[in-house]
């Protein structure tokens, strides 16, 4: 089956099945998450406040916009996790961007206790409000807080709880779709998370965005390939004038073809075939791997869009 085109208007938009074997790799929607979907419109009139967990290497793209309609009817407080390995530069744009939306925000490293405790002070502080507003005159601060962890796959969610629990209360993995269902984690008596599996969006607003999804590990390499994203982080880079590219790969320089590139590194890291041909498949998985642990620099995808 070929993927299909919405409408005029998502000609660029890719859908999502759980089984369509489509040419262009965007096609990882598994079972598991149609179930999650559910089970968190389920769930979600249990808990006070929602944390969508993004990744600040994406601020959009791996934003979920089928579960804008859910989380109406709740408070939301999107944490932009991994900022430690995103662009400084771009974030501050993007923060002058959120700010404008008017949304609670917060970009962090969710490895950083301080950074744990002003997101959970947010949120905290959101609930609160809205039970004074909702209740005004027979408002009492409660304590408890019932949260619910949602997001793209490895985004960080499950690390998030574990930071909060301070114990390793679920398991966390660096490959999307660790976790496959929901977990409710007693924190103590004021505090229970509830960690739930990661959702793809059914549909990509645009074809790139599966390309940095995928360098960002949110779709798996199996789901994608390697090729795709690594040639696509190439290019990327490049046309950035990566100064941690070039060092990286000692790369005399930056007018290389992207298939000189791969050459280059294809003989620098010794991955090489008989005859002496280069082993790109081996290339490509070597630059994802250094890409995701920050080696490459630290990168974004997108600029934040022109509001009118
Ligand atoms: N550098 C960095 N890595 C992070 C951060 N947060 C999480 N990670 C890493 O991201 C990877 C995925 O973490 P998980 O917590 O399993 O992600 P998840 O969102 O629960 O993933 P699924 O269960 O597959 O949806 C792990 O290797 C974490 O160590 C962060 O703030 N900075
Ligand atoms: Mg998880």
């Amino acid at each position: 089956m070929k993927n299909k085109i919405k409408n005029k208007n998502q000609a660029d938009a890719i859908e999502l099945t759980p089984d369509t074997p489509g040419r262009s790799g965007f096609n990882w929607f598994p079972g598991h998450m149609a179930r999650a979907v559910r089970e968190i419109k389920e769930k979600v009139k249990l808990v006070d406040i929602v944390l969508e967990i993004r990744d600040a290497r994406a601020p959009l793209a791996s934003g979920n916009k089928t579960m804008e309609e859910t989380l109406r009817q709740k408070s939301r407080l999107i944490l932009l996790n991994k900022v430690n390995l995103a662009d400084p530069k771009m974030i501050h744009l993007w923060e002058e961007w959120f700010k404008k939306q008017g949304e609670p925000f917060l970009f962090l490293d969710c490895f950083d206790k301080g950074s744990m405790k002003k997101a959970l002070s947010m949120a905290r502080a959101i609930v609160d409000q809205k039970r004074r507003d909702s209740n005004p005159d027979t408002y009492e601060p409660k304590a408890k807080l019932k949260l619910m962890i949602i997001g793209l796959p490895n985004t960080g969610k499950s690390t998030i709880i574990n930071q909060l629990a301070n114990r390793n209360a679920t398991k966390v993995a660096d490959r999307p779709g660790q976790t496959q269902v929901q977990q409710w984690i007693v924190i103590d008596k004021d505090l229970d998370l509830l960690d739930t599996p990661g959702v793809m969006p059914p549909l990509l607003a645009k074809e790139e965005h599966g390309l940095w999804l995928s360098a960002l590990n949110a779709i798996p390499d199996e789901a994608m390939g390697e090729e795709r994203p690594a040639t696509f982080l190439i290019e990327y880079l490049k046309e950035r004038n990566s100064k941690e590219l070039k060092e990286r790969y000692k790369l005399e320089s930056l007018e290389l073809s992207v298939e000189e590139i791969l050459e280059k590194i294809a003989t620098l890291r010794g991955c090489v075939r008989q005859k002496g041909l280069p082993d790109l498949e081996r290339v490509y998985k070597l630059i994802l791997i250094d890409f995701r642990k920050g080696d490459l620099g630290k990168i974004c995808f997108g600029v934040p869009p022109v509001d009118n």
